[in-house]
């Protein structure tokens, strides 16, 4: 058995800004033509009228400032309301690849590892541009990796989930170097034109590259536990698939195509679940609220970040104890608890103790006990 480390993590942020004040501009708008449009059937009782969104709002539900990107002007056209990609062939890399190789890039500078020595690659996302060949088997081509690659996706727990089977065999042997890549272009699938969703999500791509600990050239932390729990619940819903066009309305504009949630259910039953997760796990491992001298939770809320705090360490938590990069951000689903540590870690000492978790659809919660040497 070997001791599994994680020893580099890369961030790619895209260039383009969507401030919340542009954002509820363009919704507003949207929702006046909407309305106009509908006036007569709205007049009948036949359809609702859209209500304005407002920053206020935004701020106060979820700490939400501005979000990343990766195109803007499609977005903010009240007249299309989702971004704009241009047409790629086949021969060319896809878009999740293009920005894991930024990420990968920079992890993999941080470790000190070249790309041909990575011998598994990962590719935890919410969303695949496509079905097969795998993205993760594109993007091994792309950075030169050897080994073997694959997809897989537990919406915003992927990354957890997938530092847990990278570790895994890591732990076995089967594998000696291994990167976790989460491109999650989240805007693709978010339904810009719904007021009590369309500020939640953001674009960005992480990788975490993980080794043998013996094996590290720097810095790194070791990977002392991890633990992944799923709860089936359709309160975090897409129904996009395969099968979309062999349903009786299969190419419809339908909204179950994109993202849906239930907000507050999701706020109150997704909570204690976390909760109760985190504390199991640390008390199986031995470890005391007191050992933990930070968290890098899920990014989706932060109210929801505050409530799992003070649960897990029994108090306010100080500042900078759980970094939260949502205000910058937003919910970047997978890739929000690898943003936060991969940008609040560096000024941690050698024995300092720390948790990484995502949760979010499925119900999925994963953990990850890490320590600094
Ligand atoms: N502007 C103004 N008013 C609004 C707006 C708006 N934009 N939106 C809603 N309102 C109104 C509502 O209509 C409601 O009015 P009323 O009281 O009259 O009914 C009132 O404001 C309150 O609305 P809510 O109850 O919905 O507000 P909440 O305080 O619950 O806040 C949140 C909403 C922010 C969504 C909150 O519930 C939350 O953060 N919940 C947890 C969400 C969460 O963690 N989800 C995880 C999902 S992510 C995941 O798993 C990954 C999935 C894959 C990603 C793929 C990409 C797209």
């Amino acid at each position: 058995m070997y001791q599994p480390a994680i020893t580099g993590t890369g961030v790619f942020t895209p260039e383009l800004v969507i401030t919340n004040a542009e954002l509820v501009e363009a919704f507003n708008a949207f929702a006046e033509k909407f309305n106009a449009e509908n006036a007569a059937a709205i007049a009948a009782g036949e359809i609702e009228a859209m209500e304005p969104s407002s920053t206020e709002f935004i701020y106060k539900a979820s700490g939400i400032e501005q979000r990343y990107v990766l195109e803007k002007e499609g977005i903010l056209d009240p007249n299309r309301m989702y971004p704009r990609f241009r047409q790629r062939s086949d021969d060319e890399p896809g878009i999740m690849t293009e920005i894991a190789m930024d990420a990968c890039d920079k992890a993999l500078k941080q470790a000190g590892v070249s790309a041909e020595e990575i011998d598994l690659v990962i590719c935890a996302a919410s969303n695949m541009e496509r079905a097969y060949p795998a993205i993760a088997v594109e993007i091994q081509k792309e950075i030169g990796a050897g080994g073997f690659a694959f997809d897989m996706n537990v919406a915003c727990s992927s990354a957890t989930f997938g530092i847990q089977a990278a570790a895994d065999m890591i732990r076995s042997g089967s594998v000696r170097k291994a990167i976790v890549v989460n491109p999650e272009i989240t805007s693709g699938h978010l339904e810009w034109r719904d007021r009590d969703c369309h500020f939640i999500f953001g674009d960005v791509c992480t990788a975490t590259v993980l080794e043998r600990a013996e094996d590290a050239r720097g810095a790194h932390w070791l990977i002392h536990s991890t633990r992944c729990a799923t709860q089936f619940s359709n309160n975090i819903r897409n129904n996009n698939g395969f099968l979309r066009r062999n349903r009786p309305d299969g190419m419809k504009d339908r909204r179950d195509m994109q993202f849906m949630q239930n907000g507050r259910k999701v706020f109150k039953e997704v909570v204690p679940m976390v909760s109760a997760h985190i504390a199991q796990h640390m008390a199986d491992e031995g470890w005391q609220a007191g050992d933990l001298k930070r968290m890098w939770l899920h990014q989706a809320n932060k109210t929801m970040n505050d409530f799992i705090g003070r649960k897990v360490l029994g108090r306010e938590p100080a500042p900078g104890e759980q970094p939260n990069i949502l205000q910058d951000y937003a919910n970047t689903s997978s890739a929000g608890s690898i943003i936060a540590f991969s940008k609040h870690s560096d000024d941690m000492h050698p024995g300092d103790k720390g948790l990484i978790c995502s949760f979010g659809a499925g119900y999925s919660v994963g953990s990850v006990l890490i320590e600094r040497v």
